[in-house]
């Protein structure tokens, strides 16, 4: 019976250590100590023995299973801390590759077009002035020797805003309403630019958009004239679209200037060979001309001493022209597939 016992004891110890799963050693610990094992027979047998042989093997029957069911209880607690240590790899997060990064945003074109246009100014050693989106009228029109009666202050042109006891009050159509504000508010000479938004009832088509930017200029000293313009807008459009690139400068007409010019550029579509966007193959830039003398008196300014150039430059034609957008209502529709293709961040 002790021989028995002897050699289950060995069996079940390999049984244990040999079993590689949790539902292996369940099934040892079954074929070992369980009811129909053959040692559960020996404990059984043990019965029919003498009182004094009974109390012995007794003692070594218990001894044999405490033994058997620790040897168990290790092994299952090593198949244990094995499968966790499964669970935990299984689980595990890899960090070493590296991660999606955010795509950096970029520069807005016309961000891009308003810094360059800047830039060559403060070259040129002139300084930026700013003036409000929302004008009254004096800035906007009478200043500019524009009368009440000018079509351009009706209704149809300008976008007014309604404001309890500001009767007169508009989003301004051009950013020329800087220089007012300039004058008034400094001696001369004055060099400056001033770049912003204005605002017009105009229907958006491939080159006009009713909410667009402009930037101003202004120069007032003794002893301006024309040919001072000229040079001026010669450097700047060479800075801005290259030595290659064809500009006219032609008469016309604004109010405040006297003589008045506007300058143009080759289509970017057609390069002046003439297509549907520009018609005769040029695209209007700017507007230009000599500071009409009433302009410079209207702000405290004397005529006899001082003369003057201003323009009103279109930042998003600029932009067109640049970059050869086709159209300028993709600078407005926000499309994240068009405006990722300019320029790095600020
Ligand atoms: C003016 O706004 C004058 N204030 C310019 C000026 C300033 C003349 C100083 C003399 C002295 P004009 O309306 O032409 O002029 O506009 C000037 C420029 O703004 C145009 O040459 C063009 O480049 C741009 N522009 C005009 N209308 C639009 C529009 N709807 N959409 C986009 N750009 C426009």
């Amino acid at each position: 019976m002790l021989r028995s016992l002897e050699r289950e004891r060995e069996r079940g110890f390999r049984a244990f250590s040999e079993a590689a799963t949790i539902a292996e050693l369940e099934a040892a610990q079954v074929a070992i100590l369980g009811r129909k094992a053959p040692f559960s027979d020996v404990q059984r047998a043990v019965g029919t023995l003498e009182p004094d042989d009974r109390k012995s093997v007794g003692r070594v029957i218990n001894e044999t299973r405490a033994d058997l069911q620790r040897a168990s209880d290790e092994r299952r607690a090593e198949l244990e801390a094995v499968a966790e240590d499964a669970l935990i790899a299984a689980d595990r997060v890899d960090l070493s590759l590296p991660g999606r990064r955010p795509r950096p945003g970029s520069l807005h074109p016309l961000s891009l077009a308003e810094d360059e246009i800047v830039d060559v100014f403060l070259r040129l050693g002139y300084r930026v002035a700013e003036g409000p989106e929302i004008e009254d009228e004096w800035h906007n029109f009478e200043a500019l020797n524009i009368p009440p009666d000018h079509p351009a202050r009706t209704m149809k042109d300008s976008i007014y805003v309604h404001l309890p006891g500001h009767p007169e009050l508009l989003l301004r159509t051009e950013t020329s309403s800087v220089q007012i504000r300039t004058m008034q508010s400094q001696p001369p000479p004055v060099y400056i630019v001033a770049p912003g938004r204005v605002y017009r009832r105009e229907t958006a088509d491939a080159t006009h958009l009713p909410v667009f930017h402009q930037v101003e200029g202004l120069v007032v000293d003794e002893g301006i004239t024309f040919a001072d313009l000229k040079g001026t807008l010669d450097a700047v459009a060479r800075a801005l679209f290259g030595q290659d690139r064809e500009t006219k400068l032609g008469p016309a007409f604004f109010p405040f200037v006297e003589p008045g010019a506007e300058l143009a550029v080759t289509c970017m579509r057609c390069d002046g060979a003439g297509c549907p966007v520009c018609g005769n193959g040029w695209i209007e830039l700017l507007g230009c001309g000599m500071v009409h003398p009433q302009v410079l008196e209207n702000c405290g300014y004397d005529p006899e001493r001082y003369t003057g150039f201003a323009f009103g430059l279109g930042i998003d034609r600029v932009a067109i022209l640049k970059y050869r957008i086709p159209d300028i209502r993709l600078l407005v529709e926000g499309d994240i597939r068009f405006l990722a293709q300019f320029g790095a961040s600020r």
